[in-house]
């Protein structure tokens, strides 16, 4: 093959089919054989729009192909998970031993790409690493940086059509990353060095992290100061320069809360505010949590028996299905650690089942309940009609949007 795919997960196999189909022979190789067999047979093990047809005509027409061990080819790209271990540690295990993986495959003029999320200095790290078990190809590969910033649920789209940041660990190497990319990504390809590339990516989602905590923090004075929240950010943001994001139930997902602390473990005397955002996202999905208790405590002193509560939503965001480091999830197990013998009603209209929460149809929850948690803004909620005897908490401005 051509081109070497070490990880199949959400980014590596929509990358892998992605190349595939522009007829370039691909080797996935995850350590998984579930997954690896699952792809052979032209199916996927991940839910992501367009990504089963993509995978199935590649493998039928014998571009892609998987495997749990890497072979030969040219271009190794390492798409693999860079998990955190311990308080805030970040773990690059996978990207250290996938690289040890192919070392003894690797020939003079071969392109190593590393895109998994990953702190400062890995890139210069994993060619230390190659070029002491491989002294003699010292300086003979290219080596680069280029990380995926694909939004869930759009990937085969922003695949092609985002523009991507290239970091080599020297300007030829950079050209030849820039070469590889430009065959299958319609966007524009930016050159950089891989320090630079790899603080982008790690910028991109703290930004993004920081903005989200400046909205759940004025949801919080909000709640005090007895101001609508939403009104007050749908205001401010008449003004030209100033573009508020939307409070939530806390931040979820596995990048924007996670992406952060590589820049705090590496940097914590300097990275005061991108600290502080995590703490403040945190405390969000705590603090709803603490609110819900409150709710059932004044229901029950005013109608003298417990009342039934409703949870509306667990995924991570709106309209997927996605439960991974969900703060939704977080706060309905937080609810139910607290339950006193109340009926609740958990709601995910996205899943059909789940092997911990007893689901309800989200119309038979909000009928039934005395109390309706907003936790998620799923389009189907804008559908239910609001009633004044019900206490509603309003975690994801879903009312506004049912007005
Ligand atoms: N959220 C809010 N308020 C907002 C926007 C989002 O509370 O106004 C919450 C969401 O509910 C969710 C979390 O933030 O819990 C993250 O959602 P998201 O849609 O902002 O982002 P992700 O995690 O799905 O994808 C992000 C994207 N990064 C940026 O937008 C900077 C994506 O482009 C990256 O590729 C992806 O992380 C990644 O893989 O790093």
């Amino acid at each position: 093959p051509e081109v070497v795919m070490i990880g199949l997960g959400y980014i590596g196999l929509p990358t892998a089919a992605l190349i595939a189909q522009n007829k370039t022979q691909v080797h996935g190789v995850d350590i998984n054989p579930k997954v690896v067999s699952t792809i052979n047979a032209g199916q996927i093990h991940i839910i992501e729009p367009d990504l089963d047809k993509a995978v199935a005509t590649a493998v039928k027409e014998g571009f892609l192909r998987a495997s749990t061990t890497p072979v030969e080819a040219n271009t190794y790209l390492i798409v693999v998970p860079t998990p955190f271990k311990g308080k805030n540690e970040p773990d690059i295990s996978f990207v250290e031993s996938a690289t040890k993986a192919i070392i003894p495959l690797l020939k003079p003029n071969d392109l190593y790409i590393i895109e998994s999320t990953s702190p400062v200095g890995t890139t210069e790290k994993m060619m230390n690493l190659i070029y002491s078990e491989r002294p003699e190809l010292d300086q003979k590969l290219y080596m680069a940086y280029c990380p995926e910033r694909v939004l869930p649920g759009n990937v085969m789209y922003e695949l092609v059509h985002n523009d991507r940041v290239i970091g080599g660990v020297n300007n030829e190497s950079t050209e030849r990353a820039i070469d590889f990319y430009a065959q299958f990504i319609k966007g524009d390809l930016h050159r950089t060095n891989a320090r630079t590339a790899e603080m982008c990516k790690l910028v991109e989602n703290s930004s993004r992290d920081v903005q989200i905590a400046f909205a759940n923090e004025l949801s919080l004075i909000c709640d005090k100061a007895d101001i609508n929240v939403w009104d007050l950010i749908n205001l401010a943001n008449k003004h030209p320069r100033v573009n508020i994001l939307q409070p939530g139930c806390g931040v979820g997902g596995h990048c924007i809360a996670v992406d952060p602390y590589f820049i705090v473990s590496d940097y914590p005397m300097e990275s005061q505010i991108i600290g502080k955002a995590r703490e403040v996202n945190n405390y969000k999905s705590f603090w709803c949590a603490e609110k819900v208790q409150t709710a059932k405590l004044e229901f029950e002193l005013k109608n003298g028996r417990k009342p039934s509560i409703a949870l509306m939503g667990l995924a991570f965001k709106p309209n997927i299905d996605d439960l991974r480091e969900s703060p939704a999830k977080y706060i309905a197990q937080k609810v139910l650690q607290n339950a006193n013998n109340e009926e609740y009603y958990i709601v995910e209209p996205n899943i059909d089942s789940h092997k911990v929460f007893k689901l309800t149809d989200y119309k038979e929850a909000y009928n039934k309940a005395d109390i309706i948690v907003f936790l998620v803004a799923h389009n189907e909620f804008t559908a239910l009609k609001l009633s004044n005897d019900k206490v509603i908490l309003d975690f994801c401005g879903i009312i506004q949007k049912i007005k």
